[in-house]
């Protein structure tokens, strides 16, 4: 009831960033060379989840990376490979290292099973199966993973405005900081805080203070163009934005969009130094990452400019 609950509240601040989706079918990888094998087990979960197939170890990975399915139904003899190699590679790989993988086989000695479970996998099914027993243990499973994903997109979000926390900034940005170093790709880095929110939050109240803050995130949201532009809330009035393969001048047209907008919205401050609106101040920082330069140090500039914005007087970007 808990994980259901905030799994719906969870959908309600999907909705408010209007990338909001029923529960859709999770989706399954059946893999077998033998195609009366996958139409059994088609004609078994079909009806739950949408299903994908491979005939092969090297088709199994494609798909597994390409369509990130929420399980992997995995025979142990394939034409090309054997099952468990397969299962050790994707174990290997970042990007496919979750999806659990459930063996299929008929294979039912203690030493293949044992070999299955050590390659990484969840579970082993040995041939010839109750129908009945594999359908409850695969929608057993699946309600796990789909517990798992849910706890880990809400560790990775903020509560109030929907858009990804510090701590997935934290993840991001190292990811994206080792990436432009290999591409040799400039990488540009905004902070943003909102003027005298202190202000706002005196005069018209707590409440107001959060819906604010969500308005605003939603329109830095909405400001992105590609979707590796990342936004993140750092805390309190506080959001990052990480541009990868955006040079200054990409940087410089990000924050003036992002600033505009925000005055767009229009949203009465009557104590925003003679403003009357709420407006936000940027600092914007680019570089080529690399050993001459720390992450940590870009982020402490992002944050000197930001100052500077400040200092020169509020809604800014000074780079
Ligand atoms: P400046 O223009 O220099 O940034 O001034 P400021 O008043 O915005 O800066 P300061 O850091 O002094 O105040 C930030 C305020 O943001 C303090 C607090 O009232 C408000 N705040 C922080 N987090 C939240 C929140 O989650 N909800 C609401 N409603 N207000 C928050
Ligand atoms: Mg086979
Ligand atoms: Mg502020
Ligand atoms: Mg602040």
């Amino acid at each position: 009831l808990f994980l259901r609950q905030i799994q719906l509240s969870l959908e309600e601040t999907e909705l408010t960033l209007g990338g909001g989706r029923p529960q859709t079918k999770q989706r399954v990888l059946i893999v077998d060379d033998s195609v009366s094998n996958i139409e059994t087990l088609a004609s078994m979960l079909g009806d739950e989840y949408e299903l994908f197939f491979a005939v092969n170890g090297e088709q199994a990975k494609q798909i597994a990376r390409e369509a990130h399915p929420h399980l992997i139904m995995l025979d142990v003899v394939l034409p090309d490979t054997d099952g468990y190699q397969v299962c050790k590679q994707l174990k290997r790989e970042p990007e496919t290292r979750d999806i659990p993988i459930v063996f299929v086989t008929s294979r039912d000695s203690a030493e293949d099973e044992t070999r299955g479970l050590e390659a990484g996998a969840i579970d082993y099914i040995i041939k010839p199966y109750s129908h009945s027993i594999v359908k409850a243990r695969t929608r057993n499973l699946l309600e796990l993973v789909r517990n798992r994903d849910l706890l880990k997109k809400l560790t990775l979000t903020d509560a109030l405005t929907g858009v990804p926390n510090r701590r997935n900034f934290q993840e991001v940005y190292r990811r994206e900081w080792f990436r432009a170093c290999r591409a040799r790709e400039p990488l540009s880095l905004i902070m943003i805080d909102i003027d005298n929110f202190k202000r706002f939050n005196d005069f018209y109240g707590h409440p107001a203070g959060d819906a604010c803050l969500q308005k605003v995130a939603k329109m830095i949201y909405q400001v992105r163009k590609r979707n590796t532009d990342f936004v993140a809330r750092l805390g309190g009035e506080e959001f990052v934005v990480i541009l990868p393969d955006t040079d200054a001048e990409g940087g410089q047209r990000f924050a003036d969009a992002m600033l505009n907008a925000v005055r767009k919205l229009a949203i009465a401050h009557e104590h925003n130094d003679g403003k009357k609106i709420v407006t936000i101040s940027a600092g914007l920082v680019t570089c080529y990452p690399g050993p001459h330069i720390s992450r940590e140090n870009l982020l402490s500039t992002a944050d000197e400019c930001l100052y500077q914005a400040k200092k020169e007087g509020r809604n800014r970007v000074c780079s």
